[in-house]
């Protein structure tokens, strides 16, 4: 009788609301519609991914927001997210061409005019999801992890956690904190920095930066995607850092740690803020000599997506904040905390006589002690251990070496349509693009033959597009390979991306990185 009632109990709160249901991997569900009826948005989609398992009212399961960058969009995420095996629920939000975190062309007010109901409101679109994903019955915590634009995001909404924006923690790929303005866009939820006077909430971080990005400076300022204007600021890298250390709590100590990248100089340093709230976790990768597109790094052989950044959410679900293990992921080789310089060592006679000077002549050198007898082969494993410089000479994540025939991408060169006209797939993405694609080229094939990606259907994608490998010409005859957008570690990746022949040979960089 008991148990008969606490259904029908249940039952009844399940019908007032559309329950949460789940989904099978790669078809997540379009809630479009509830989210962006009345936002001032032209590409607003969101799409719930949920897992089995996690549908039941009352789920607990973690609630991840996955936020692209300024040259992407939210489609490939159902098929590279993992939140099926990780059993997350997973929400891709799409953007206008990225997020309004600094002032934007397409906006129609000015940056400081809060009132504004004309552009859109970030603060406010992912409060509503939040509001929505919790009327289905899903309490768990939530996450966001963001690249580039989107890690801006993630740090704006995690800015204005409360209540209202309940963050619990973000994962930061290669984008810090606004040092100015206070405020800017639309709403109330558009603070830039964290504020206890505000009442903002704790937001554990993760956070990842390439130490020579070009467009995002390591050591913060001004950047191009400001578009020259000068009120808008970053924070360099660590005074972000400290930024979130101190308002979380924790006294603003780290401890430094090395290890091995397969991007820049191969190596990275982690920061792991000590004397947090035990509910908290502050954790800063620099990636030495890396670029715009460090957060597509492996830090001891793990991918950061998603395994250090799943690890990152996991140990806060396990309410521990674990700063002693670096990286201790679940699937992490037992050799990635062996490969490790311990920055407090130095040689017994001379204290320059660091770990990275043994590096330099490890043969000679690894045998050193310090004052206490500890040897340089114990202490400066990364810079004696074989192993550790066999792994870093055969990085685990190479890339592909062949270029498949069928593989999804688009044309790089100009095409004829039947009437004689010259276009590119460029011409085709800027308008009535589902009626270009239509159009014959000859009998039996149309233009979404030669545009496979502008072509495909953003919501039900068909094909993953992948780079193409080695050099390709471009339309001058000049060689180019897809490093070219990230040389000078990405400081002309927009304008690059924004030839159609690179755009075209490159689409997995040029969407991932911009
Ligand atoms: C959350 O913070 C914003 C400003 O950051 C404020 O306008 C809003 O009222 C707060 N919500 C709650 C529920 O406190
Ligand atoms: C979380 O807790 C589970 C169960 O105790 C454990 O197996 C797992 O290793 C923990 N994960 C992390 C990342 O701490
Ligand atoms: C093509 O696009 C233009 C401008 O975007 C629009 O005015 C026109 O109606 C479209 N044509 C068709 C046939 O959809
Ligand atoms: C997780 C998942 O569905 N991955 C798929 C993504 O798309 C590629 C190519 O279409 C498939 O090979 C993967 O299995």
């Amino acid at each position: 009788m008991k148990l008969l009632s606490v259904l029908l109990a249940s039952l009844s709160t399940v019908s007032s609301v559309s329950a949460l249901s789940s989904n099978s991997e790669g078809s997540p569900q379009d809630i479009s519609d509830v989210i962006c009826t009345g936002r001032p948005r032209s590409t607003c989609a969101v799409e719930l991914d949920v897992p089995h398992g996690c549908e039941e009212t009352d789920s607990i399961c973690p609630i991840v927001f996955f936020l692209h960058g300024s040259g992407g969009t939210n489609r490939w995420f159902k098929n590279t997210s993992g939140v099926h095996s990780a059993g997350y629920i997973g929400v891709y939000p799409n953007g206008e061409g990225g997020w309004s975190t600094g002032p934007k062309s397409s906006d129609t007010c000015q940056w400081d005019d809060f009132q504004c109901t004309t552009d859109p409101d970030e603060g406010d679109f992912i409060a509503s999801i939040i509001q929505e994903v919790r009327d289905r019955g899903a309490n768990g915590n939530i996450y966001a992890i963001g690249n580039s634009n989107g890690a801006a995001l993630a740090h704006r909404l995690a800015s204005n956690a409360n209540s209202s924006l309940p963050i619990k923690g973000i994962v930061a790929k290669v984008t810090q904190l606004l040092k100015s303005p206070e405020r800017s866009g639309p709403g109330t939820l558009n603070y830039n920095q964290p504020s206890s006077v505000r009442g903002s909430h704790r937001v554990s971080v993760l956070s990842i930066m390439g130490t020579e990005d070009g467009l995002i400076p390591y050591e913060g300022g001004s950047s191009s995607v400001f578009g020259g204007n000068d009120n808008f600021q970053l924070m360099s890298a660590m005074e972000s850092m400290n930024t979130w250390a101190i308002h979380n709590g924790c006294s603003g100590e780290y401890e430094m740690s090395s290890h091995v990248s397969d991007q820049g100089d191969l190596t990275a340093t982690k920061y792991t803020y000590g004397s947090c709230p035990s509910d908290v976790i502050v954790e800063h990768y620099a990636m030495n000599g890396a670029g715009h597109n460090a957060g597509g790094a492996s830090i001891d052989g793990e991918k950061i997506d998603y395994v250090i950044a799943y690890d990152f959410i996991q140990r806060l679900e396990n309410g521990s904040s674990g700063p002693t293990s670096p990286v201790a992921s679940p699937v992490a080789s037992p050799t990635s905390t062996l490969c490790f310089n311990d920055p407090a060592w130095s040689g017994k006679f001379n204290s320059a006589h660091t770990c990275e000077y043994i590096a330099e002549n490890p043969s000679q050198r690894c045998g050193w002690e310090n004052i206490d007898g500890v040897k340089a082969s114990e202490a400066c494993k990364y810079a004696c251990d074989e192993f550790c410089s066999t792994s870093v000479n055969s990085p685990s994540a190479s890339p592909s070496t062949t270029n498949d025939d069928d593989a999804c991408r688009d044309n790089d060169r100009k095409f004829e349509l039947l009437n004689g006209k010259k276009k590119t797939c460029k011409w085709v993405s800027k308008k009535n693009t589902s009626k270009r694609c239509a159009k014959k080229i000859d009998v039996d094939s149309t233009v979404s033959d030669l545009c496979p990606v502008t072509c495909q259907d953003p919501k039900n994608p068909t094909c993953t597009p992948t780079d193409y490998v080695g050099k390709f010409e471009m339309p001058n005859g000049r060689e180019r390979s897809c490093n070219y957008p990230l040389q000078n570690n990405g400081a002309k990746i927009e304008k690059r991306c924004g030839k159609y022949a690179i755009r075209a040979n490159c689409p997995v960089t040029c969407e991932e990185y911009l």
